[in-house]
């Protein structure tokens, strides 16, 4: 049917490329010419190649010594063509199996033929079975509709009536290259061919802070580009049905882009000059079919009143908040947090405090107000809980995202929180953020993540971004946090360095006394050894946001009898799981303590403890008790969904056991473990354990609020 020559401009993609060329190399349509072109990467782009290449005659490397951009690098790539057809593909996306087959079957005798492009984030193995006939949707009068997201990528176009028409991509614009080659390609083509699959998977990149795609550069930058080519598109063309595009497009681009720019804070006048002479060349006739609010804006910029201008598109802002506002009890409540509390000013003496969203009294937070309290500091304080509490002290208490609870996260002068505030809440101005956090990590954090699979991977790393703009200081338990929040957050403000206030109670109580008062505090018996069961949540099993799944995986019927005579476990699920554990059979035996505020009450009274991937053997490790690592998904989670800080093999201080048959003989020989893992212990304890001394609170407290 003809050779196909693909063609992939590389830039940096080190992470994606393996994949991009592998889905090439699985097409079911092999006659095909894989034209790389590497547009001066700084990475292992180029080796990545070049190792593929070895195996793969049908690939072909071409190196630009310095960065030319893609429009250069796809023009580059057709001149080296040899194939009869021509297709585009980016080093960050990926092609289904058929993609290739499916398209030149179906081109017939039209020039091109295009396809359903799909998002996404994920990069895990796929597969979409093809069945059947295509039947493609021929665009004709409407066939500009095909470039509205300006791509030339996911068409196959023939090499000859690419060089009829001499089509090329701009070589000097960095964005939106494609519309150069594009335009008078869908012009020319007269009816083009649309197969209504998703045939290429378009890469959504998580990471637009540190290795943004295109359409992720900044604002500023990509509103002035867009606006250029627009201009200079304008003037190139007479023909009717390319200035409806692109006055659609400029018109699309407006409403999308630039009035959603404005709010996150571009500075209107830095555009306004290039946005009038815009404005003013689109059709009058192409104009019509907009009604206000959009008209009135544009009759602003038309008559270039720019201050004008800010007047009414601030206005328009509020309307369309408040159109939003009404969609909910709680959008509303975000559009009274936005638009009146903020304006309000601080108080000085106010705190509000959350700990792991509003579900427990726990943790950082708890021992930093108690502390306080205590210590009768003159501050007031306010606790945001989903469910009342029954808690010390005088604070108040509001219902996590109801109406009090914005009210005074806006009046606060501080902020304490040991996990993720909504990002919709802008900073108070002259508030104090305490970001507490809520462990020593092991599993990959933030920025470190190379993929994101949780049950909200949408912008999780912009969003984060934005959540440690907020931070003014950030607590971290030992040096080895410190590094990586510095680098995974991005922070570079206040690091408290003095261990973590949860501990403190590790060093103060941990002594028989304090330990047989919890005990009957909790109702256990005391004439048993404890064993505590602490695992984490797993990013991929979900039922929603913040609501995961977990199948318990230790037999306990089989624990209860080899262990039931000497042990108890208490199980103590995180708090993101909403599974309840069914203990009825194991009375007397196993324990659940996941609704248990205070998991530094539970260390304290068991004997050992049994972990994964948790962050809580840190902690536990101040007791120096025995350690067990209950990992018996370990590849899964460590190589594919996060990805690891240490070497879980050879750092942790105990065991790694698959099977609740080598975790009750673990148990069994507790003793001989210990022995066995003393220096390890030893060893970990020095690098992790080393900041805290049972004042951490006391220090946080003082450097924040003075003493
Ligand atoms: N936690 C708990 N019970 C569990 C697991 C965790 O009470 N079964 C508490 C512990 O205080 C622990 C904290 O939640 O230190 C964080 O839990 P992790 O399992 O480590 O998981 P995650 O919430 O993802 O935080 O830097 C730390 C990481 O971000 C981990």
């Amino acid at each position: 049917m003809g050779k196909i020559s693909v063609i992939i401009p590389v830039y940096n993609t080190e992470e994606y490329l393996l994949q991009c060329i592998q889905s090439l190399q699985n097409q079911t349509y092999s006659d095909l010419e894989i034209i790389v072109i590497d547009d001066g990467s700084t990475d292992s782009s180029v080796q990545i190649i070049e190792k593929i290449m070895e195996k793969d005659e049908r690939i072909v490397l071409y190196r630009l010594h310095e960065n030319k951009g893609v429009g250069y690098a796809r023009n580059f790539g057709v001149q080296k063509a040899t194939g009869d057809y021509i297709y585009f593909l980016d080093s960050d996306d990926y092609l289904p199996e058929k993609t290739l087959s499916i398209l030149i079957e179906n081109i017939g005798e039209f020039d091109m033929i295009s396809g359903q492009i799909k998002n996404t984030y994920l990069s895990t193995s796929f597969s979409v079975v093809f069945e059947g006939k295509f039947n493609p949707k021929i665009y004709e009068n409407n066939r500009f509709n095909l470039i509205k997201n300006m791509t030339a990528t996911n068409y196959l176009i023939r090499k000859e009536f690419i060089e009829k028409n001499s089509l090329k991509h701009s070589e000097t614009k960095r964005l939106y290259a494609d519309l150069y080659f594009m335009i008078p390609a869908i012009l020319h083509a007269d009816a083009v061919p649309k197969i209504n699959e998703a045939i290429y998977f378009k890469r959504k990149r998580n990471d637009p802070i540190l290795n943004p795609s295109l359409n992720q550069l900044d604002n500023e930058i990509l509103i002035k580009s867009f606006l250029e080519v627009y201009l200079e598109l304008k003037s190139k063309y007479s023909h009717n049905i390319v200035k409806k595009f692109l006055d659609n497009i400029l018109l699309n681009f407006y409403r999308k882009r630039i009035i959603l720019a404005y709010k996150s804070g571009l500075n209107i006048k830095s555009i306004f000059d290039q946005l009038c002479k815009a404005i003013n060349s689109i059709e009058p006739e192409n104009l019509k079919k907009y009604r206000w609010p959009l008209t009135s804006e544009i009759n602003a910029v038309k008559n270039r009143k720019v201050n004008k201008y800010k007047r009414i598109i601030k206005r328009h802002q509020f309307f369309r908040n408040l159109k939003r506002g009404l969609e909910s009890k709680l959008k509303f409540y975000i559009f009274l947090y936005q638009n009146f509390f903020i304006k309000l000013p601080v108080k000085k003496d106010l705190i509000f405090i959350e700990s792991f969203f509003g579900r427990s009294y726990s943790d950082n937070p708890k021992y930093i107000y108690e502390y306080m309290i205590e210590n009768n500091l003159a501050y007031k304080y306010v606790w945001s809980f989903t469910e009342k509490k029954d808690i010390p002290g005088p604070a108040k208490q509001v219902k996590r995202l109801s109406l009090k609870y914005f009210y005074y996260l806006a009046r606060s002068k501080y902020w304490i929180s040991n996990s993720r505030l909504p990002n919709y809440l802008t900073k108070p101005k002259d508030n104090i953020y305490l970001q507490t956090w809520h462990g020593t990590p092991l599993k990959r954090l933030a920025m470190d993540m190379n993929e994101v699979f949780t049950a909200n991977p949408n912008n999780y790393k912009k969003n984060f971004y934005l959540q440690t703009r907020r931070w003014d200081y950030l607590i971290s338990a030992n040096e080895y946090s410190s590094k990586i929040f510095r680098r995974a957050f991005l922070f570079d403000k206040d690091m408290l360095e003095y261990g973590y206030p949860r501990n403190d109670i590790l060093y103060k109580k941990n002594n028989k006394k304090d330990i047989t008062s919890i005990k009957q505090k909790l109702n256990i018996p005391l004439d048993k050894e404890v064993i505590l069961y602490a695992p984490t949540w797993r990013d991929d099993e979900y039922y929603g946001r913040g609501k995961y799944r977990f199948t318990l995986k230790l037999d306990l019927d089989k624990m209860k009898q080899q262990l039931g005579e000497e042990y108890i476990i208490i199980l103590r699920m995180h708090y993101f799981i909403t599974d309840v554990l069914d203990l009825k059979p194991y009375k007397g035996f196993a324990f659940d303590f996941s609704k248990h505020n205070d998991i530094g009450e539970l260390y304290l009274i068991s004997d050992i403890l049994i972990t994964d991937y948790s962050s809580v053997f840190f902690d536990y490790a101040h007791l120096r008790r025995p350690i067990l690592f209950y990992t018996y998904d370990l590849a899964k989670y460590r190589d594919q969904l996060r990805g690891f800080y240490l070497d879980i093999e050879t750092d942790v201080p105990g065991p790694l056991l698959k099977t609740t048959d080598e975790v009750i003989r673990a148990i069994q020989n507790i003793e001989h473990i210990s022995k066995q893992y003393k220096d390890k212990y030893n060893e970990f304890y020095e690098r992790f354990c080393q900041w805290d001394d049972g004042n951490a609170t006391k220090q946080i407290v003082e450097r924040v609020f003075g003493k």
